[in-house]
């Protein structure tokens, strides 16, 4: 009887860990994000980066602003760039627009959402909460694991 109920915990929790993320969507507005993850980083007050496809379904363009979350200090956009060759990332106020039935893609070695100040260790297998504010579709809450890769 007990293996039974070892047997049957063991199969809900590989099937949790294979389940597709549920997309976080703000049916009135049209915006939904998919795959959003953050890279591990192990030093509580350092940064983290996190990643996404948004994409937003409505007719008129939306803006994303920035966010805020209990991971972190402070949530900003950020881009990254070629100065000379030296690749640097840098914070851009304004955010990124993501145009009318279009997709605004963040990912490793492009645009991204910036954690700073962590309030702890980003460790793989965590999952943290965030709200990413946009222009039109207001504050949008999700939860997003922590891992090095977005799942292909
Ligand atoms: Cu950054």
């Amino acid at each position: 009887m007990k293996a039974w109920i070892i047997v049957a915990l063991a199969l809900l929790l590989a099937a949790a860990g294979c389940a597709p993320l549920p997309a976080a969507t703000s049916p009135a507005a049209g915006i939904t994000i998919e795959g959003a993850f953050a890279r591990p980083s192990p030093t509580e007050g350092g940064t983290g980066g996190m990643f996404m496809t948004i994409a937003n379904g409505a007719g008129v363009a939306d803006r994303l602003t920035g966010g805020s979350s209990p991971a972190a200090q402070t949530v900003e956009i950020h881009e990254t760039i070629d100065d000379n060759g030296v690749m640097k990332m840098r914070p851009v106020p304004g955010g990124f627009e993501i145009p009318a039935g279009g997709k605004l893609e963040l990912k490793p070695g492009g645009k991204h959402v910036m954690l700073i100040g962590l309030t702890a260790p980003l460790a793989e297998g965590q999952e943290i909460e965030i709200t990413l504010n946009f222009e039109k579709a207001g504050p949008i809450t999700i939860k997003a694991p922590v891992k090095m890769m977005a799942m292909q």
